[in-house]
């Protein structure tokens, strides 16, 4: 059987992807300008006409959108079709400032059913299977995305949403789930939690996992995949593009595909707003192609990450985007200097630390100081206080290296950094700078 889902697109030629986008970019702007006041605005403070718009390589001639411009038009003033078309919504409040609101209409559910049903079966579900959906139900988009996603594929969806550890355990073990989806935190705990319950993982049907919503390692991958005896997928998108789904890892682990039947990429230069080379670290920007209810036009997500047209051994012919390698506005600045989590992160996976971690900032006086609190794992420390202040000096030098700034590392016991059911909080900033 074959590992696609809709394998004419997704295996199709470069020039048959980059033709459709063209021809579906020239119809999208043109609805825009037409249907949203914002863009006419915009494209018209600009100088450019719809009709200036002929193809993908006048993409760079659009105006941005951002997080923003949703606020302020908050909450349907980006909505290209009357509410009477509007299948559902859902909305994210994110990490700053007011939440913001997106619609669908029915065709947009029928299309974010297909972008996360490609995923489920680069994953190897099939219909035969009982995928258990643990992200939130509600307005967050991962619940009701993989459900959507389940039903185009004609799988069974166990829509369990999220949260009660021990209830997810029972259903997993007396539904036979096969595939279990949700945040990579909440995996590395319900992984943590079979094992504390005595449950042994090998003898269960759950053979994928579909993780995303949030960022996470290789380190966290392998930790998820021994523990639930599965192979993990990573899975991205953002509520403002449509969900989960916007990008689908595929069976190599190399990357994450990007639906580009439906949305383009571009890796940007965040300050000269200019397209980087494959493989260069950028600012992450979207345009909807087929959206409906809510199309964004070159919207700059804050992500950074980079992509790569190289040929992917899977057969997928869709360009493929790097993990997001962290946020331009979850940079920290500590005593002057640019501090991302992910460098924080990487330097834990390179020294086999636990992934379970939390960054603390804080001002004393008028200093920042930041302090990395790591769990000790049993297979790397004794109880020794001398060999755990000896790994606590190391951590701190690598640290001070990568970072360019000093930093306090401290070990803490197994299991003593709170889980979370939805995505995980990595940083704590008690300066109270807002
Ligand atoms: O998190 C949608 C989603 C749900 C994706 C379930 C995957 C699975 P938002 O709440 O709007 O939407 O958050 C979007 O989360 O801009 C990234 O910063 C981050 N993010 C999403 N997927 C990944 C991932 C959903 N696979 C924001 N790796 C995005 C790292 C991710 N970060």
């Amino acid at each position: 059987m074959s590992n696609y889902y809709q394998p004419d697109i997704e295996t199709a030629s470069r020039e048959e992807i980059e033709k459709l986008q063209s021809e579906r970019l020239v119809k999208a702007v043109k609805r825009v300008y037409e249907k949203v006041p914002i863009y006419r605005e915009r494209m018209d403070e600009a100088g450019v006409k719809p009709e200036d718009i002929k193809g993908i390589e006048d993409l760079y001639k659009l105006p941005f959108t951002s997080k923003q411009d949703l606020r302020d038009t908050y909450p349907y003033g980006m909505f290209a079709v009357p509410m009477e078309e509007v299948a559902r919504l859902h909305a994210s409040s994110g990490t700053t400032g007011k939440q913001i609101v997106v619609g669908y209409t029915q065709n947009d559910l029928d299309i974010w059913g297909d972008i996360v049903a490609r995923q489920l079966v680069a994953a190897g579900i099939t219909k035969k299977d009982k995928v258990h959906v643990a992200y939130g139900y509600g307005l967050f988009t991962g619940g009701l995305g993989i459900a959507e996603g389940s039903r185009r594929l004609g799988c069974t969806s166990i829509p369990v949403s999220s949260g009660n550890t021990a209830r997810q355990l029972t259903i997993m073990q007396d539904f036979l789930s096969d595939a279990i989806a949700c945040t990579p935190s909440y995996a590395m705990y319900l992984g943590e939690s079979a094992a504390k319950a005595g449950i042994d993982t090998s003898k269960l049907p759950l053979r994928a996992g579909i993780f995303g919503a949030e960022p996470w390692t290789e380190e966290m991958r392998k930790e998820i995949e021994k523990s639930l005896n599965i192979k993990a997928y990573d899975i991205y998108g953002l509520t403002e593009i449509m969900g989960p789904g916007v990008a689908y890892e595929c069976s190599e682990q190399r990357g994450m595909h990007v639906n580009e039947d439906h949305f383009i990429i571009e890796i940007l230069d965040p300050e000269t707003h200019k397209p980087v080379p494959d493989g260069e670290k950028g600012e992450i920007v979207f345009t909807c192609l087929t959206k409906e209810a809510f199309p964004l036009i070159r919207f700059r997500t804050k992500d950074i990450g980079t992509v790569t047209h190289e040929k992917c051994a899977c057969g997928r012919t869709f360009v493929r985007m790097s993990k997001p390698m962290g946020r331009i506005d979850d940079m920290l600045i500590i005593r002057g200097v640019n501090v991302f989590p992910s460098q924080i992160e990487t330097v834990l996976l390179q020294m086999n630390l636990s992934p379970n971690y939390q960054i603390i900032v804080d001002r004393k006086g008028v200093l920042d100081t930041i302090e990395v609190q790591v769990e000790m794992t049993e297979d790397t420390f004794s109880d020794t206080i001398s060999d755990i202040s000896r790994y606590e000096r190391e951590l701190a030098d690598r640290l001070k290296s990568v970072l360019g700034i000093a930093a306090k590392a401290t070990f803490v016991s197994a299991g003593s950094i709170a889980r979370s059911e939805g995505k995980a909080k990595r940083v704590i900033d008690r300066r109270n700078l807002v």
